[in-house]
């Protein structure tokens, strides 16, 4: 699959803690465009729905509880090599692991409250960005 869009959030956390304008600029200076974005909060079920994959991890219940806790922004970028450039900008899981300057060593706050989503694959990419967005939403 082409690999040159990724999808992100910024989560709870960070839009509460006002890191919003901060991520979007790093993100934005870091190379991606910003093909699709919204500000939005996630339901419980909706928020249930985006993590399925994680329903059997001890950490789901926490997870889902925490992103439908708050605001979200969601967005799809572009750029070439795309999934693996997003995931180096924004750093480790743990944010205790994370690279100093990446998103995650500079707003995050903990493995769960984590400042930012990024995809693991361009497959997951897409999926995830159509869970978000219509056509009529993208640039
Ligand atoms: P990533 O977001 O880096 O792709 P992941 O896909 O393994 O990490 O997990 C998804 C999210 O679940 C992660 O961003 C934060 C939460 N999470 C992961 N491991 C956790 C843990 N051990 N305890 C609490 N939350 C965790
Ligand atoms: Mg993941």
């Amino acid at each position: 699959m082409k690999d040159n869009r990724t999808f992100t959030m910024i989560k709870p956390d960070a839009v509460a803690n006002g890191h919003t304008g901060a991520i979007l600029d790093q993100i934005i200076k870091g190379g991606f465009k910003i093909i699709a974005m919204k500000y939005i909060a996630l339901t419980d079920q909706k928020a249930g729905q985006f993590y399925e994959v994680h329903k059997e991890r001890p950490f789901y219940g926490e997870l889902v509880d925490f992103m439908s806790s708050g605001p979200i922004v969601a967005a799809i970028l572009e750029k070439q090599n795309a999934v693996e450039d997003f995931r180096k900008l924004i750093g480790a899981t743990d944010p205790a692991k994370a690279e100093k300057g990446t998103i995650r060593n500079l707003f995050a706050q903990s493995i769960g409250a984590n400042a930012i989503h990024g995809s693991d694959s361009a497959e997951n990419a897409k999926i995830e960005g159509d869970f978000f967005f219509s056509a009529l939403e993208r640039f």
